[in-house]
């Protein structure tokens, strides 16, 4: 049997800027092994994980979701250079940076934290750190490879900014896959205060 899915609540990277990322995501794609590009379809900023699907969570999500869509305005995202979280682990994660937007994003994270405390879910814990993240890295990359990210990791300091407005908040579900990246599917979306 499948793991259950996870939920997430998210920032769907919209048209344009999602098919400049598309592209920047085949140049990761060209380094080879241990650079584990994410999906194109399912490019998005989270704003607050919530962990397994379990049965009623998706009911009190979207009623908390719905509520704050409706009381937050559109807010301009820009979107440019890479960047990596090393963690303690294996894992790396290669991220797209949010230079404007963080302050909308992780107001939107408050709002939804104080209506998920009000149904009974525990606060997060980890401080919101705004990214689109677009490749996972093994520990152990070859020389070549490591190389090849050096070279994009430089050249995303020059590349062409990605601006869009936040117009819909979305709850996501992430079906872990056995081979390839995971597959994250768009279960219901909100659009923002007078959308
Ligand atoms: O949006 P990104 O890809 O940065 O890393 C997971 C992924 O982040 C994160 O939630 C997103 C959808 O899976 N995530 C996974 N487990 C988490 C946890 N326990 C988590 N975020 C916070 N706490």
């Amino acid at each position: 049997m499948s793991p259950p899915a996870s939920l997430f609540l998210a920032i769907e990277i919209p048209g344009p800027a999602r098919l400049a990322l598309a592209g920047r995501l085949q140049a990761l794609s060209e380094l080879g092994e241990g650079v584990r590009p994410v999906r194109q379809d399912g490019l998005h900023l989270t704003v607050r994980f919530l962990g397994r699907d379990e049965p009623g969570s998706d009911s009190s999500v979207s009623e908390v979701a719905a509520q704050v869509a409706l009381e937050t305005p559109p807010f301009p995202v820009r979107l440019g250079g890479l960047g990596l979280f090393k963690g303690g682990g294996r894992m790396q994660v290669l991220w797209v940076g949010v230079e404007e937007g963080a302050p909308g994003l992780r107001a939107l994270a408050r709002a939804l934290s104080n209506g998920l405390a009000a149904r009974g879910w525990e606060a997060e814990q980890r401080p919101l750190r705004p990214h689109c993240t677009v490749a996972r890295l093994s520990g152990d990359l070859s020389d070549g490879a490591r190389a090849g990210l050096e070279r994009l990791l430089d050249q995303a300091r020059t590349e062409p900014r990605l601006d869009f407005l936040v117009e819909r908040l979305a709850l996501f579900e992430s079906l872990t896959a056995t081979l390839g990246p995971n597959r994250y599917r768009v279960r219901s979306n909100w659009a923002l205060a007078g959308v």
